[in-house]
């Protein structure tokens, strides 16, 4: 081929050698493009970014959790897991657990352990299949040396009564610094249950790794209590992300009018279905209004509702001026919020372009950039400022 191409442009004059050379970078340019991948720039309030498609052709994807070296993890609901080595090359991962694909069911979050470089442990969440429907599990598995399957799967934790549907999973897993891990779990579409100790239902748990329980849980030891419970009152909190300083924060379908992002404190009860913002969705009023004494008030809501999934909150790598805002995916009206917690958290931007249709999840990436999940577009993008 470079011999044929080296005596073409010699039978050429200097002129007509220039051109061809033109066409050639032109040429080689477009064939780099294509295997880095498709990229746009899209403009936001901190400067033009790039949105790189980063993995496609995923059905409902969920998940995301990234791996040393530039690799990483993407779950489908309907229960697959894939591996992205750092060229992008796509492997399915065997070994994962039977879901209870139904509804909003299914395989959901992942997330790589803090020790995965030493364990090659992560943790995913799913509804388990269940006689009776379905209820949130949570598992942890290792992942082989050659990346093809979970090795050791441990199921730490499942709801303790499944129910029936397919609604309201919750299903965000969070390692917090000293290891312990926080679940979300939504309340199955049955709101009292939110408000009910010995249930999981609406609730989000804390425990161990090895499934055990920490014996500082508000209500370990407590009669009628479920020890796992960190905090009550959910309605169905997709998203979950640490702070800088460590505290967990929390986003949820509320009723409509009030979806929420709460600062998720030991022990509080956050009122569902007792108070909420908006009404439910069949009309009526709820509980007792807005406010009671001894539930928690949110620290942000969305009226009218933009059905919110995953969360992040920025660190400021690449984008100083973002440093500790929220990323909030929209899976109702397409886009990401930006949220400044400054003064109390308010939302100050939507990042909405053709790539965010039915956003799943937005985290950032340990090189600072930042990934989401589009279910429209069924793929990964990651974006990053162009300087
Ligand atoms: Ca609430």
């Amino acid at each position: 081929m470079k011999i044929l191409l080296m005596n073409a442009m010699l039978a050429l004059g200097w002129r007509r050698r220039l051109a061809a050379l033109s066409c050639l970078v032109v040429l080689l340019l477009l064939v780099l493009t294509a295997a880095s991948g498709w990229a746009a720039v899209r403009q936001t309030a901190a400067g033009p970014i790039s949105v790189e498609k980063m993995a496609g052709n995923l059905d409902t994807p969920w998940g995301i959790a990234f791996l040393p070296g530039g690799a990483f993890l993407v779950t489908e609901r309907g229960g697959s897991l894939f591996h992205f080595d750092a060229a992008r090359r796509r492997m399915k991962v065997s070994g994962v657990p039977k879901v209870y694909a139904w509804g909003q069911g299914g395989l959901m979050d992942v997330a790589a352990a803090q020790d995965f470089s030493k364990t090659r442990e992560i943790f995913l969440t799913y509804s388990k299949p269940r006689r009776g429907g379905g209820g949130t599990a949570l598992a942890v598995a290792a992942l082989s040396a050659d990346n093809r399957k979970l090795e050791n799967l441990r199921v730490i934790f499942e709801m303790a009564s499944p129910s029936p549907g397919g609604r309201h999973f919750g299903s965000r897993v969070i390692e917090a610094p000293d290891g312990t891990l926080f679940l979300t779990l939504g309340e199955r579409g049955i709101p009292e249950t939110a408000q009910d100790l010995s249930l999981h239902h609406g609730k989000i748990i804390r425990i161990r790794r090895d499934g055990s329980i920490p014996p500082d849980n508000p209500f370990a030891g407590r009669a009628g209590a479920r020890p796992e419970i960190w905090s009550w009152g959910h309605r169905n909190p997709q998203g979950a992300a640490l702070d800088a300083a460590g505290a967990l924060w929390a986003v949820e379908h509320g009723a409509r009018g009030g979806d929420e992002i709460n600062r998720v404190r030991k022990g509080r009860n956050y009122g569902w279905p007792v108070i909420a913002y908006g009404r439910h969705y069949w009309g009526g009023k709820i509980g007792v209004g807005a406010a009671k004494e001894g539930m928690e008030q949110p620290d942000f809501y969305w009226d009218p509702s933009i059905a919110p999934c995953g969360m992040a909150i920025y660190s400021g790598k690449l984008w100083p001026a973002w440093r500790g805002h929220f990323f909030v995916s929209s899976l109702k009206f397409d886009y990401i919020s930006r949220l400044d917690p400054k003064g109390g958290l308010r939302e100050v931007e939507r990042l909405a372009f053709p790539e965010t249709g039915r956003v799943r999840d937005v985290q950032e990436a340990p090189d600072g950039s930042i990934w989401f999940l589009s279910e429209e577009r069924e793929a990964v993008y990651r974006i990053r400022p162009v300087r």
